[in-house]
């Protein structure tokens, strides 16, 4: 572990009794957290007590389920980039949690878990605590690469900032400290100021920044893929996009990275024909999982990885170049080292072929009428996040984005019902601009008790939910590929305007995509307040033939 630099202030040297709950909360503080997204219980009330004291400098705007408190967490992570911090109970009340914490891992996504304790002594003896769960820290560990228990006062801000520290190094993701119930509010001298312990960079290997340069400026059809890993690196990439003309391929978490308004901006289909004829492919934060395991490789294809997971290039086969670190420094040094050259501009080509690729799309008519009325209505900043749903399998194709971190969509997991949660935390960490949720009747009912918490803290979201009366996607799967036989799909759902106003929130129903533009205008007026709308809609014509595509590279 690298030693820890104060400045050599008076205050720094100074011992101040604290308890642990206030250790970690001044820890949190010092790394410029300044929310916590909770739902307390006794194994946390010493936790929750030392909030209190600190409230002025740090929020805790707590949840109705643990599952929203980590989804806001998450939420609040995916629209900033920035660190976000969680607590619940233990047991139940990490498992209610755990399946945003999984969709954090899948993402990549910095986001802290305090979780409770039963008392230190007891811990694996199997005595029937309240909300024991056999090996905790064993489940915790499966969940995420960096945990801790606190077991002292003085261990709680060091172990804040190694954990920090973990979820920006190398692989970026979610961690976990535990604190035994009579831990938390146990006291000892402890150094006044927190640690914060710095984010080494990885040294960029200039041979293999040659080494790619090299590639890229030989490349006769290069082709740019990036995922979640290149949000924060976006100029760079239009750089290097510009440079090369090489088209940028984003599905659903690379999307905003490339303005889709350029035409080298391509989404899955185009991305796939594209993909079939390079001859040199650069990844940017990406696991490159479509192309991998869909569209094929072959010996003609040099493929080129920057990542900040050491392990991740490799994993489906070995790569010609593999730059490992920060992509924003990464791209920059490759720009510099790029021999000078001059290509023709492609606009005409990619103008032409994503006119053609759009017409084929056509095929989702429906969606696309939905979609065009909340980009009209949702400012070009505004935060769309994405779920399990109709209208969210066409926007990861077809909704124009326009800037990075404004498309939030929940990678590999495809996690239902992980939306309207997210979404509140991305709209209570980003209260500048509009955040639009989108959900299905069936995802919408996983996190809609939520709206409590919209309401009670004042949270702006708008939530559309296009209510089918069915797991619609899994309907139609049942009815095209099964003879119809429909088990398990059909839905009773409640009249979800009139639900959402006995919560508190502002509600309407807009039958056609004119009438959503007039609701959502009305709805991103409202600052101090939820509102959700609701749109009643047929069955929607099959989006995986655009999707799930069959191979262009490689054995057939
Ligand atoms: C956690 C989780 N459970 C189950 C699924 C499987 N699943 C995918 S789509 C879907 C139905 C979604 O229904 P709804 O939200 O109403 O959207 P629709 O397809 O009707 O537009 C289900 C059950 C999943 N992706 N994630
Ligand atoms: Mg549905």
């Amino acid at each position: 572990m690298s030693k820890v630099k104060q400045p050599k202030t008076p205050a720094a040297d100074a011992a101040v009794r604290m308890t642990t709950a206030e250790a970690t909360v001044q820890a949190l503080i010092a790394h410029g957290i300044d929310t916590i997204y909770a739902l307390p219980g006794v194994h946390n009330d010493p936790l929750f007590d030392a909030l209190f004291q600190a409230a002025a400098r740090i929020r805790t705007i707590h949840t109705r389920h643990e599952q929203g408190a980590a989804y806001l967490a998450l939420g609040a992570a995916l629209a900033t980039g920035k660190p976000q911090v969680y607590s619940v109970v233990p047991g139940p009340g990490l498992l209610n949690s755990a399946a945003a914490l999984l969709t954090a891992y899948g993402m990549n996504a910095p986001v802290l878990a305090l979780i409770g304790q039963i008392p230190q002594s007891a811990i694996g003896r199997g005595l029937g605590h309240l909300h024991e769960i056999r090996d905790q820290a064993g489940i915790i560990a499966r969940l995420v690469d960096f945990s801790a228990r606190i077991r002292a006062p003085t261990q709680a801000a060091p172990l804040v900032a190694r954990a920090l520290r973990a979820m920006r190094m190398g692989r970026p993701g979610p961690a976990v400290l535990e604190c035994a119930i009579d831990v938390w509010g146990r006291s000892a001298p402890v150094p006044a100021a927190a640690p914060v312990l710095p984010v080494p960079e990885a040294p960029i290997d200039e041979e293999e920044i040659g080494n790619a340069a090299k590639r890229l400026a030989d490349a006769k059809r290069p082709l740019i893929v990036v995922g979640g890993g290149a949000q924060d690196a976006a100029a760079e990439v239009a750089d290097l996009s510009r440079l090369l003309q090489a088209p940028v391929l984003a599905y659903r978490r690379g999307r905003g990275v490339l303005d889709s308004r350029d035409p080298l901006s391509v989404t899955l289909p185009l991305g796939r024909e594209l993909w079939g004829e390079a001859d040199v492919v650069l990844g940017i934060g990406t696991r490159l999982f479509y192309s991998y395991a869909q569209w094929g490789i072959d010996a003609e294809l040099a493929v080129i990885r920057i990542d900040a997971d050491p392990d991740e290039p490799e994993r489906f086969a070995r790569p010609a170049v593999a730059l490992i670190g920060d992509a924003k420094s990464i791209l920059r040094r490759l720009i510099d080292a790029l021999p000078a050259h001059h290509r023709p501009s492609r606009r005409a080509e990619m103008e032409e072929r994503q006119a053609k690729m759009r017409r084929r799309l056509e095929k989702l008519a429906p969606q696309i009428a939905f979609l065009d009325a909340i980009r009209a209505e949702l400012p070009e900043e505004g935060i769309f996040v994405d779920e399990v749903t109709q209208i969210g399998f066409a926007a990861r194709l077809l909704l124009p984005v326009y800037r990075p971190r404004t498309f939030i969509s929940p990678g590999y997991q495809d996690n239902l019902g992980w939306g309207y949660a997210t979404a509140l935390g991305a709209q209570h960490a980003r209260p500048d601009v509009p955040v639009l949720s989108i959900a299905g009747d069936g995802g919408f009912l996983f996190t809609s008790n939520e709206l409590a918490t919209a309401v009670h803290h004042r949270i702006p979201l708008t939530v559309i939910v296009f209510n089918d009366g069915a797991f619609g996607n899994v309907r139609r799967t049942q009815e095209e590929q099964f003879g119809n036989r429909v088990i398990a799909s059909d839905l009773t759902n409640p009249d979800f305007v009139r639900y959402a106003q006995s919560f508190g929130a502002e509600a309407e129903r807009a039958r056609s995509p004119l009438e959503l533009r007039a609701a959502l205008q009305r709805a991103f007026k409202r600052r101090d307040g939820p509102s959700l709308i609701e749109v009643p809609v047929p069955q929607m014509p099959s989006p995986w033939e655009f999707i799930h595509m069959p191979r262009v590279r490689g054995a057939r």
